[in-house]
């Protein structure tokens, strides 16, 4: 008797074990969806485009945005698409893309493409945004279009100037996302206004950062580090310390290669702020 207890016991034990093994292996890439919400869809005679962000929506500013394509006629994700997009700002008198990456598979076996899209104006009444992508899978080309909702940030992360070298930049705070009193990882993006359709990564510049709390007697806070590029082409990475929740004035030199300053200047007792900027509150 005792021992057919032992044994129902022990049974039970390694029915729920294996229950637990297979409930365990998920699928490898089931989970690429984990914290992200969808945007929107596009979709033409062939594809739904599903567009992601971590928060659903677009913003004036730094935008990463990730991408499935969904194949109407068998209902799977393309998982072999080359994808080019082209973002254009459809103003009153004129149009003009912005800053963007490259869009690419986020990992080999998934079906998820991911990027980014800087948008420096935000939409209006009379002005707005569209998406082309244009996408190529098994050697056949096909494309969707879409407007997307771009509605103005009410903190300034994003700026658009002109250098003492007389050139056009944009730069945009990319993160953190979610700032932390903390020495927080700090992503700044610099790229050049070539012309209304080219806004190509400006390389080997640095971003000094000043952090201050104007509500504070212009407090600023110790160990941050100006932000440098890791790779020629990427985004530049840096130290913003944060002693403190409230709103942040994230005062900016941008210089160039030579260390000259284009923009921007030292915050000192005479001068409480720089010209170039970033605004965050949390
Ligand atoms: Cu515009």
């Amino acid at each position: 008797m005792k021992l057919k207890i032992i044994f129902a016991i022990l049974s039970m034990a390694l029915f729920i074990v294996s229950c637990n093994d297979s409930d365990d292996p998920v699928a490898p890439f089931e989970n690429e969806l984990e914290g992200l919400a969808k945007i929107k869809e596009m979709s033409n005679d062939t594809h739904i485009i599903e567009l992601y962000s971590p928060s659903g929506t677009l913003t004036q500013g730094f935008n990463e945005v990730s991408v499935r394509i969904k194949n109407k006629s068998t209902g799977e994700f393309e998982k072999n698409a080359e994808i080019s997009w082209l973002p254009m700002m459809q103003m009153m008198s004129m149009s003009h893309s912005c800053p963007k990456s490259e869009i690419k598979k986020v990992s080999a076996n998934g079906t998820l493409y991911r990027g980014y899209l800087v948008f420096q104006m935000a939409q209006n009444d009379m002005e707005f945004w569209n998406l082309t992508m244009d996408y190529s899978i098994n050697g056949t080309d096909y494309e969707a279009v879409s407007d997307l909702d771009v509605p103005v940030s009410s903190k300034q992360i994003v700026t658009t100037f002109t250098g003492s070298d007389n050139e056009k930049y944009i730069l945009a705070y990319a993160e953190p996302k979610n700032p932390k009193v903390a020495v927080n990882d700090c992503v700044i993006g610099v790229w050049k206004m070539q012309d209304m359709m080219n806004f190509p990564v400006v390389n080997n510049y640095t971003v000094k950062i000043d952090p201050r709390m104007p509500s504070m007697g212009n407090h600023t806070s110790p160990n941050n580090e100006a932000a440098k590029q890791s790779s020629s082409g990427g985004l530049y990475y840096g130290k913003l310390s944060l002693t403190m929740t409230g709103f942040w004035r994230i005062n900016l030199q941008l210089l160039d290669e030579n260390g000259n300053v284009l923009k921007g200047e030292e915050v000192t007792d005479s001068n409480p702020e720089s010209s170039l900027f970033f605004e965050i509150e949390f």
